[in-house]
C-alpha cells in the first residue's frame, strides 16, 4: 500500500492527506519526526523533511512533487485544472501557502504549539504578536482580494490543489487559536470555513484536534 512518512500535525504532511482523501486513495500514515530524521529517512527525504512517500519502488520527498506525481497516476477527480491559465493559478496558490501563509505557521504554531509541546518550552508571545500584527494582514488582505463571492475555490470555481495548499496552512493557525477575523476578512473567513468543512479537511483537522485536547 501507498506509504505517506510524517507527522500529522505537518501542514505538508496534511496538504498529501488530504490530497488523497479527496481522490480516495488508500494510504498508510508512517510516523517519522523531522528532528530526528536519521540516515536511512534521508535516503528517501535528503533534506530530512517531512513528507517522504512510498509508493512500490518509487520514493520521493516534498508535499507539492508527491501530489504531482500522484496527480499522474491518479488523474480523477482532477485537483490540477486542465485550463493552462486555471493550472498556473492553482500552482501559484499551492506555491503561496507553502512558502507564503507558511510565513504565519512558522512563526505563530511554532511558538504557541511546538516549542511548548516538543521542545517543553514557553513559546515567544511577543514574536507571535508582531506576526499578527505586521506579517498576517498584508497575507490575508492579498487572499480577500483573490476571492469572488462564490468562497468555496480560489481558481475558477473548482476545488483544487491551491485550496488544498492555502488552507492546510489555517489548520495550523487554527490549532494556534488564530483564526480569521470575519468582520475584517468576510470571504476569506467563509471560505477557510467551508474548506474545513469539507470531509477530506474535517476528518484530519477532527484527528489532530483530539491529540491537543488534555487528556483526562
Ligand atoms: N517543501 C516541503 C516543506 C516540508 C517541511 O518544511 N516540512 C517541515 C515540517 S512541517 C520539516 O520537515 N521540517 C524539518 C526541518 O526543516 O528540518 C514540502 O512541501 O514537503
Amino acid at each position: 500500500m501507498l506509504k505517506i512518512l510524517g507527522a500529522n500535525i505537518s501542514p505538508y504532511v496534511r496538504k498529501v492527506r488530504v490530497y488523497l482523501a479527496e481522490k480516495n486513495i488508500p494510504y498508510e500514515l508512517e510516523a517519522v519526526n523531522p528532528f530526528a530524521a536519521g540516515p536511512e529517512y534521508r535516503k528517501i527525504s535528503p533534506l530530512g523533511k517531512i513528507p517522504a512517500m512510498q509508493d512500490g519502488d518509487v520514493t520521493l520527498a516534498d508535499s507539492s512533487v508527491i501530489c504531482a506525481y500522484l496527480e499522474r497516476k491518479h488523474p480523477q477527480p482532477a485537483l490540477f485544472p486542465a485550463d493552462a491559465a486555471a493550472y498556473g493559478r492553482a500552482l501559484w496558490f499551492e506555491e503561496y501557502g507553502d512558502g507564503g501563509v507558511s510565513t504565519l505557521t512558522s512563526v505563530i504554531f511554532r511558538q504557541r504549539v511546538v516549542v511548548p509541546l516538543l521542545f517543553k518550552q514557553q513559546g515567544d508571545e511577543a514574536a507571535v504578536q508582531a506576526c499578527i500584527d505586521k506579517d498576517l494582514p498584508p497575507i490575508f488582505d492579498y487572499l480577500e482580494g483573490q476571492l469572488g463571492d462564490n468562497a468555496t475555490a480560489l481558481v475558477g470555481g473548482q476545488f483544487s490543489i491551491g485550496d488544498i495548499g492555502v488552507a492546510t496552512q489555517f489548520v495550523n493557525l487554527r490549532h494556534a487559536k488564530c483564526t480569521v477575523d470575519a468582520g475584517r476578512w468576510p470571504k476569506l473567513a467563509k471560505y477557510i470555513a467551508n474548506v474545513h468543512a469539507r470531509p477530506s479537511f474535517a476528518a484530519v483537522i477532527a484527528e489532530e484536534e483530539a491529540m491537543f485536547k488534555p487528556k483526562a
